[in-house]
């Protein structure tokens, strides 16, 4: 008797579980598609140094930038959209992505960071 409970209970827990688990995986599978779908590289952290807007330009000291293969340093960059300049100012801690846009480094993704 007491045998059949504990089979009852284990089978009543792995059909509880397998489900879960299925899910959990394909949950998994869903946000890896869509964050190499939306964003493709990891966003950097970087911390706002100058800010050049009649260039188009901003100076940002950078963390390593695994998809250009460089390391942490200072440097500038152009910025995809004119108006992320109204959003930085210097000592601003944002979170970006940059990419080469016709040879030229960009930062395309930006966001301040909290
Ligand atoms: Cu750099």
């Amino acid at each position: 008797m007491k045998m059949k409970r504990l089979l009852a209970t284990t089978f009543a827990l792995s059909v509880l579980a397998l489900p879960a688990a299925y899910a959990e995986s394909d949950h998994g599978a869903h946000s890896g598609s869509h964050a190499a779908a939306s964003t493709e590289t990891a966003m950097t952290d970087g911390v706002v140094k100058k800010v050049d807007k009649s260039a188009g330009k901003v100076t940002l000291s950078h963390g390593p930038l695994t998809n250009l293969g460089m390391p942490a340093m200072t440097m500038v960059f152009r910025v995809k959209e004119a108006a992320w300049l109204g959003q930085m100012k210097a000592g601003d801690k944002i979170r970006f992505v940059a990419d080469k846009v016709n040879g030229v480094l960009t930062v395309v993704q930006f966001e301040a960071a909290k």
